[in-house]
């Protein structure tokens, strides 16, 4: 199997698609995104109110600024912006029992114990990524808000999560039409923790290297019902939230586990091309197994994808490797 280094035979081989090849590409990625200072749509709660699409350009400069392998920036939160996050912890942790998946309510003591989480303490994600990186490898770095799919999914080859540092309108602390930062936080910071979901992102991130968009819109969607908004089975048979969307929101979480939605088996045929709303409750989730079945999901997935290479990640370099063996 010849490791081919040489990046003109990868465009020829990618389907001249480029992908990042080591960590610090993903640095080409901050400019790719809406710049959300001055551009919250009509209907963002924040969109009026002058001091907060102020506070929102300020934050997301600091994202538009970093360069890999630079100390995370440290924000430091207004107690306004303290009150929004003490009102969703609070609301959360209550809606967490019973419905959380067991390896959530495992690792959140954890964090409150080394990364200062609680009620009154927004935590830095200089803190949770370096607790990150002792647990699974997984680090975190400041966004200006969405990416595209691709670019999104192609860092979790790096295992590396893009994390809003911004917090939601005060006015709406239940609701938020795009990740804010106790979503990324309370939703996705503490599943990176585990060992089995973080192998899960890492392989989805693999197979979204070079991929079609066909390919990639598949792999968003299965992003989609799984990482944002996946249930799962606990030990016990029963069923519980993992999804980042579903553990950021006490009324998802609630209605997900209600038994008024469709649940449906996470599966290759069905999950890849279920159509889903992007700012209201699911009408379908999927359940996982567990996460190494997920993981093996998508490990079948990623060899139908239209491909004539494959790729593995060199941690001890922190790049990706082209293997022309298709
Ligand atoms: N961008 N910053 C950011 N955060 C996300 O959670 C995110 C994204 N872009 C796309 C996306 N999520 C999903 O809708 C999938 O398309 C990957
Ligand atoms: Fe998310």
């Amino acid at each position: 199997v010849e490791n081919i280094q040489n990046p003109k035979n990868i465009s020829e081989l990618a389907n001249d698609v480029w992908f990042p090849r080591k960590k610090r590409d993903l640095d080409t990625f901050a400019e790719k995104v809406l710049e959300m200072g001055e551009d919250l749509p009509s209907d963002h709660p924040g969109a009026l109110d002058p001091e907060y699409r102020k506070r929102r350009y300020d934050i997301t400069q600091f994202a538009k600024q970093y360069k890999s392998g630079q100390k995370l920036p440290h924000i430091e939160y207004t107690q306004s912006e303290k009150d929004t996050w003490k009102v969703i912890y609070n609301a959360l942790k209550e809606a967490y029992k019973g419905r959380a998946c067991a390896e959530h309510l495992h690792i959140l003591p954890l964090l409150e114990k080394n990364c200062g989480y609680s009620p009154d303490n927004i935590p830095q994600i200089e803190d949770i990524s370096n607790f990150l990186k002792d647990c699974t490898g997984f680090t975190l770095r400041p966004v200006m808000g969405l990416l595209t799919s691709r670019d999104f999914l192609n860092a979790f080859a790096f295992r590396v999560f893009h994390s809003t540092q911004y917090i939601r309108h005060h006015s709406k602390p239940f609701y938020t039409p795009e990740p804010d930062v106790c979503h990324e936080l309370l939703g996705h910071a503490p599943l990176l923790a585990d060992p089995d979901f973080a192998e899960f992102c890492h392989e989805i991130g693999l197979a979204s290297l070079g991929a079609s968009d066909e390919d990639i819109n598949k792999l968003a969607t299965i992003f989609w019902f799984t990482v944002e908004f996946g249930l799962c089975k606990e030990k016990d048979g029963s069923i519980r939230a993992y999804g980042a969307g579903v553990l950021s929101s006490k009324g998802e979480l609630e209605y997900a586990l209600s038994g008024e939605p469709e649940l449906k088996p996470l599966s290759l045929t069905d999950t890849p091309c279920q159509s889903y709303p992007i700012t209201k409750y699911q009408p379908v989730y999927f359940v996982a197994e567990s996460f190494k079945s997920a993981t093996n999901l998508v490990r079948q997935f990623a060899a139908t994808i239209d491909r004539k290479f494959d790729v593995r990640y060199n941690p001890y370099t922190e790049t990706i490797e082209v293997l022309d063996n298709k």
